[in-house]
């Protein structure tokens, strides 16, 4: 495994980082899953400031990326990201679970970022079969750290046990 990425088991909303990535949707709107925990404990101050990005921009688009300030929570931003559902897999659902991730990794190297965290985008609500999502995660944030000096670190934050076997298994 690369000194640069760790895996973790747990709540991606404790951590006292430069960003915190969300699995959020293309409204920007909050929902469930980790997007609900990361808005519930951020304040409202988050919902907010996604409210202005939708008036500027109409929301976020699959594959892309937008980056926020952080309320409440320890992290010091918040990079929202939206993942693709999983319909039949012939959707480009894998090439834009990669594009998801490698635009929040732009931002962080835009931003000299030293450590982001990423939590398992699409694997929950989004049906993402997770041991693919795991290995195109693995693929994308190693492939862009091998090239780029920033974020210095990665943090796979997962969140249920299997994810976090796929994760150490697979790095
Ligand atoms: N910390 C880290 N990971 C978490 C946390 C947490 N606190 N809570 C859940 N997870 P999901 P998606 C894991 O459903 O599939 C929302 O409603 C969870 O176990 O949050 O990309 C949005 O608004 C799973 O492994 O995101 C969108 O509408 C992973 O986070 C939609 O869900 C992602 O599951 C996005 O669906």
């Amino acid at each position: 495994m690369s000194e640069r990425i760790t895996v973790m088991t747990g709540d991606i909303t404790t951590l006292k980082i430069d960003a915190i990535v969300n699995a959020a949707n293309s409204a920007l709107a909050g929902g469930g899953g980790v997007d609900g925990a990361i808005h519930r404990a951020a304040g409202p101050a988050l919902a907010s400031a996604c409210a202005s990005i939708r008036r500027r921009q109409g929301g976020c688009p699959v594959g892309q990326a937008v980056k926020t300030m952080a309320g409440n929570l320890p992290a010091r931003a918040v990079i929202h990201t939206v993942g693709p559902i999983w319909r039949d897999g012939g959707q480009h659902e894998p090439r834009l679970l990669r594009q998801a991730y490698l635009s929040c990794l732009a931002i962080a190297r835009q931003e000299r970022m030293k450590t982001i965290a990423f939590p398992n985008i699409s694997t929950g609500v989004y049906g993402f079969p997770k041991a693919q999502a795991a290995q195109i995660a693995i693929d994308a944030v190693s492939g862009f750290l091998k090239n780029n000096p920033w974020p210095e670190n990665v943090i796979f934050v997962c969140f249920d046990r299997e994810n976090a076997q796929l994760y150490r298994s697979q790095l």
